[in-house]
């Protein structure tokens, strides 16, 4: 901001006027969201740009990051993506607008840049048309009024020079941290909002500011306010980050009233023609309140969707085709006619590290998927069944396992419940024995016979092996940290996924292994509970879990990450014990 000609406004006030055209960009970046915002509850909220964009970045995300990023946050990966992404284009934002007050060219390159990548991202979705640019456009367009509008009110004459302009400037500087933090965040608290608009705006707003008659300066920057444009100025600010908000949490409002949750309350269960086993007394909840099964608001949640897909059975059909001798094609209410049977089944991610949480049991109603394969007649060579979702995810099945006789199936219901939206609603397939990357598809609609040859899924490109069957794991859930002297109830779940776990044995502080009681668990398809009474003595203690499977293996000591197929190794856990 070299400004300093003889009677130019001085270096403050260049810096005064950036900081100024900052604050505009980030305002206006606001409003781009929150315009998108409601253009995309027309549209279909994947296609607003934060989500758009956000998708391809979870889609290219190297395993490895995508790895690490679960790791760190857990089922809350997709937020902080999300506020990730909502920081990073306030901040640029903010570099754009501040750019915008010396040249029309930023402000001219970054809406391109910014729309093009909205554009572009969404276009590119499974499943988008044409439409899909349209909130990412009207992020364009909003971004550019606002920016527009609030440069405007920077009035070019009135520079303030001396001590003067140092004051505005750090008035200016304050004020525009207080914008900029208000502003990610009002359309952030809508997950939809665009990020993409966000760097568009303060730039656009620079337009008949530039070249505007700065006394004896270059004439190419706007001059800081006096304090009575300056509070016109903020007041338009704040205006414009509110009314972004309004639209934001409008478009959010409106989108859930689209949204399927509705449908969902309305839908009926029918009756199993075959349910689930009653389950044995002994299952009380571990010490630490675990239940055997888990509540659905409890079942850990991963997926690659920023935008939960919102299928309405009433148009949902499910096609299943490719290398078969007869085509299917079945609607809502032809599913429903099915016999239905009722399982309980446990889920894992593959992403679950020794220990972790990304596991589930409960129990699932749904149609036979064997039962659909064997009507529509696999060809020779068509080993591989790949389900594909709503919002094109894709995952690979053995076909071999599926016609197994286990209990795979295609799950209406969870825990007596129609799906839950988020997982996977209104259908989806579980199989007992495999992670749910290469089999728990939600939102299914399509079902393709082809071979691991000539096709891989959505995970397989991308690091993970075409194959996972679930690795024999358990899992001590308490104590975790500290217990107090006497005797410990060490407690916790281990599996061996459709061979069955025969033994849980633990270890202290490296001494024999002890057998646990292993408690009664409904089929070979679950995980099941165990318990230990531990006579624990006061000091650091060291506490350590394995199981053996139905066929004798030993769960192995060796330790493996959880990419390409899973992690393995015994946990273990240090407890402080205290006297009592
Ligand atoms: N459509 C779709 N289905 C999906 C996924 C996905 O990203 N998209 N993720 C899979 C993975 S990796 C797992 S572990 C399970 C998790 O199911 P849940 O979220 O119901 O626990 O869903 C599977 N089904
Ligand atoms: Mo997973």
């Amino acid at each position: 901001m070299a400004m300093t000609t003889e009677t130019a406004a001085p270096t403050g006030t260049g810096r005064g006027a950036a900081r100024w055209g900052a604050v505009a960009g980030v305002a206006a970046a606001a409003a781009g969201l929150g315009v998108a915002e409601l253009v995309a509850v027309l549209i279909g909220p994947r296609s607003a740009p934060v989500v758009a964009v956000g998708g391809v970045v979870v889609d290219r995300v190297p395993a490895a990051v995508k790895d690490a990023a679960i790791a760190v946050f857990g089922v809350h990966d997709k937020t902080a993506l999300i506020v990730g992404t909502m920081l990073l284009l306030a901040l640029a934002a903010a570099g754009v607008g501040a750019l915008a007050v010396r040249s029309l060219a930023y402000a001219v390159g970054g809406t391109a840049l910014f729309g093009a990548i909205g554009v572009a991202a969404a276009l590119t979705r499974p499943g988008a048309n044409a439409a899909w640019a349209l909130p990412s456009l009207a992020a364009v367009a909003g971004a550019l009024t606002a920016g527009w509008f609030l440069l405007r009110l920077l009035p070019a004459d009135s520079i303030v020079g001396g001590a003067r302009s140092a004051s505005v400037a750090a008035a200016a500087a304050s004020g525009g941290a207080r914008t900029a933090a208000v502003a990610p965040g009002a359309p952030g608290a809508a997950p939809g909002g665009d990020g993409t608009g966000m760097a568009v705006p303060g730039a656009a707003g620079s337009v008949d500011r530039v070249g505007a008659p700065v006394a004896g300066g270059r004439g190419r920057a706007v001059a800081a306010p006096d304090p009575e444009a300056r509070r016109r100025f903020l007041k338009a600010a704040g205006l414009v980050v509110a009314g972004a908000a309004v639209a934001g949490y409008a478009g959010r409002w409106l989108s859930t009233r689209l949204s399927v949750s509705e449908v969902r309350a309305a839908v009926t269960l029918p009756r199993p023609v075959d349910p689930a086993p009653v389950l044995p007394g002994g299952l009380d909840p571990a010490p630490d309140g675990a239940t055997y099964v888990t509540k659905n608001e409890d079942f850990y949640r991963i997926d690659t969707a920023l935008s939960v897909p919102q299928v309405d059975p009433e148009s949902w059909t499910l096609r299943i085709h490719g290398r078969v001798q007869r085509e299917i094609t079945l609607t809502w209410a032809e599913l429903l006619k099915r016999p239905m049977v009722e399982r309980y089944v446990t889920l894992a991610c593959v992403s679950n590290e020794v220990g972790g949480d990304l596991i589930g049991n409960a129990r699932w109603l749904g149609v036979p998927v064997k039962d659909l394969l064997d009507e529509a007649g696999p060809l020779d060579g068509a080993d591989q069944v790949v389900s594909r979702s709503a919002d094109g995810w894709t995952c690979g099945t053995p076909t071999e396992i599926l016609r197994d006789g286990r209990d795979a199936l295609l799950a209406i219901g969870m825990n007596g419940e129609p799906l839950p939206v988020e997982h996977g609603f209104p259908v989806r397939m579980v199989v007992p024995g495999l992670y749910g990357y290469v089999s728990a598809c939600k939102w299914i609609t399509e079902i393709e016979l082809t071979s691991f040859a000539d096709f891989d899924a959505y995970w397989v490109p991308r690091g993970w092996s075409a194959r996972g069957p679930i690795k024999t794991q358990s899992r001590i859930d308490t104590p975790r940290r500290k217990a107090t002297a006497g005797t410990v109830t060490v407690a916790g779940v281990a599996w061996a996924q459709h061979v069955g776990v025969t033994k849980v044995e633990v270890s202290v502080d490296d001494g024999p292994w002890t057998a646990a009681v292993l408690h009664p668990s409904v089929s070979t398809d679950t995980w099941c509970q165990w318990s230990y009474p531990w006579a624990a003595t006061p000091g650091e203690h060291t506490l350590r879990v394995r199981a053996t499977d139905a066929g004798g293996a030993v769960q192995t000591e060796a330790e493996a990450p959880v990419a390409p197929d899973g992690a393995t190794g015994w946990h273990t856990v240090k407890v402080e014990v205290t006297a009592p």
